[in-house]
């Protein structure tokens, strides 16, 4: 593993950065972006659309063009010229071949090329590119329209295979729009997958034909008196184009049997063989020893799966307070198979290995550290009501915390991290920001939660979360996650997500060694402008020196 040293502006951080002798290499708008094989015309198409949103340089796609200057991208097959393949662990969510994201970008004599041995790996290295210009772009001042680059050699592949952020549209529903920025921002810092939380007690968002009320009814709010909402069939699939048009899977996930209750609502009576259920209120989470619920999740599962190109799709399992054991295993393990039926690889929360999420599945790992650190008896002076017989079903569920991974592991399933005192991005601002987002940073993010700072989310390692992770054999991957109930605004979610999916962004994709905070904020500091053009509403803490 090549650990560099060479300052860079570029996060992830890349696995080698090397300065090159030189004169400054010019780009300027106008200059083309040269490719020659058709596979990589929409790609270079869409790219330079978001370099010019984020930098204001205008490249022209240009294919066969000839003549230097500019920005070559080409695929190649010769091994001589590509970077050596790296070690990636975890799974590719699209069913990939991960080492597909190596790739080359050198600025040099004869201009800025870039090489790779699939389209994916050029539109990572132009992520890197376009973050180059931009810190560039912000030196030369405002609206400049010419930028010099240093001549530097790059090479790069991930970490791991699998990095995403699991979004909750559910307590505030997020239209197709804001999800396409979502997507377009998790793009440009190499994420890929947007774990869709499409279901919740709250709301049911995604259109299932066959069961229309779902949406009809489900649909209809969220947390609070917020608007409803879900997405047509229709939208849904566009959203899954968009996103794999940025080489960003969409895993979706149906959250049950817990978590349940707009579903409940949507069809009483139906669900359960217990007594037609008050909304709101026991039973809430779904029977498996009932026929017809059964055959309700199955027709979820089945219809969700035919929505969902990639290989995999998200059962949920988490928080099935009042559930017994023995039922929630039974339950689990159905919902396990259906999806394997389906043709799916399942995800679920960790409490699923309870049940046994089997073989080959993947287990998210998010209770780490100590589960029960005292934020339950804290819950009443948040205003958070919680009924005392409730808040033991809940410390009941947390004491089983701990023994999730190695049951875990030992079923043979790899474990996506996902850890609450890291990467839990509705967790409030722990530091101090401008004056301008202190009211907000006093409001956004779970007050129950005691905070992060952005060195937490940034300065931490999957592989000494817990006494049971010791190989990254064991590790699918890196997955933020933004849950919504405190979150009123597209511009909150802005400011929950920014600086922190850079901070994510660096652990998930750079070798373990790169990024000490001091190091890492100098490079955060330079995102700024972009957000900035972009009109992102990201956390300004005062911690960093922002450009
Ligand atoms: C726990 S994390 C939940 C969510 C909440 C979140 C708030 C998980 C699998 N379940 O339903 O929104 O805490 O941080």
């Amino acid at each position: 593993m090549t650990r560099t040293r060479h300052a860079h502006a570029i996060i992830p951080s890349p696995a080698g950065v090397e300065p090159v002798a030189g004169e400054p290499v010019a780009l300027r708008t106008g200059d083309p972006l040269r490719y020659r094989d058709p596979r990589l015309a929409s790609l270079a198409a869409r790219w330079a659309d978001d370099l010019a949103l984020c930098t204001g340089i205008g490249l022209h796609p240009v294919q066969d063009g000839t003549g230097g200057g500019g920005v070559e991208i080409h695929l190649v097959q010769d091994a001589s010229v590509l970077p050596a393949p790296v070690d990636t662990h975890g799974i590719s969510p699209s069913g990939g071949d991960p080492s597909d994201e190596r790739y080359r970008l050198t600025v040099g004599a004869r201009g800025v090329r870039v090489v790779a041995a699939a389209p994916e790996g050029v539109f990572r290295a132009l992520s890197t590119l376009a973050q180059m210009i931009g810190a560039a772009a912000a030196a030369a001042g405002t609206d400049a329209a010419a930028v010099g680059l240093e001549p530097v050699e790059v090479h790069d592949a991930p970490r791991y295979a699998w990095r995403g952020l699991s979004l909750d549209v559910v307590r505030r529903f997020m239209p197709p729009a804001e999800v396409r920025d979502v997507i377009d921002e998790l793009a440009r810092f190499k994420f890929n997958v947007l774990h869709l939380h499409l279901t919740d007690n709250q709301g049911w968002r995604l259109e299932i034909p066959g069961l229309p009320k779902l949406t009809e009814i489900g649909g209809r709010g969220a947390v609070g008196d917020r608007p409803g909402g879900y997405y047509t069939r229709q939208e849904y699939a566009e959203l899954v184009r968009y996103a794999a048009e940025r080489f960003v899977t969409v895993v979706p996930e149906v959250d049950m049997p817990g978590h349940s209750a707009a579903a409940f609502a949507a069809y009483p009576g139906r669900l359960s063989s217990a007594d037609t259920p008050i909304v709101g209120q026991p039973p809430m989470t779904l029977d498996p020893d009932d026929a017809q619920t059964m055959e309700f999740v199955r027709t979820v599962v089945e219809s969700v799966a035919g929505a969902t190109p990639g290989p995999h799709i998200h059962i949920g399992g988490d928080e099935a307070f009042g559930m017994d054991e023995e039922a929630y295993g039974r339950f689990v393990r159905q919902a396990d198979a259906m999806a394997r039926n389906a043709g799916k690889s399942p995800v679920a929360w960790q409490e699923a290995s309870r049940g046994g999420v089997g073989a080959g599945g993947i287990v998210q790992y998010w209770m780490t550290g100590d589960p029960d650190a005292g934020m339950l008896d804290n819950a009443a002076e948040h205003g958070f009501d919680i009924p005392p017989e409730m808040l033991d079903q809940i410390r009941a569920g947390l004491a089983h915390a701990r023994g999730d991974l190695p049951r875990a592991l030992d079923a043979g399933a790899r474990i996506l991290v996902t850890p609450t005192d890291h990467v839990y991005l509705d967790q409030p601002h722990a530091e101090p920001g401008p004056e301008a987002q202190e009211q907000r940073r006093k409001t956004v993010g779970l007050q129950l939660y005691k905070g992060l700072t952005l060195e937490e989310v940034q300065g931490w390692d999957p592989l000494a979360l817990a006494p049971e992770l010791t190989s990254e054999a064991q590790i699918a991957g890196v997955e933020a996650a933004l849950w919504c109930e405190t979150v009123e605004t597209f511009a909150d979610a802005q400011f929950l997500l920014q600086p922190r999916l850079a901070c994510v962004a660096e652990r998930a994709w750079s070798p373990r060694s790169v990024g000490d905070w001091g190091e890492f904020s100098r490079r955060l500091a330079e995102r700024a402008p972009t957000w900035r053009r972009l009109g992102w509403d990201f956390f300004r803490a005062n911690s960093v020196r922002w450009s």
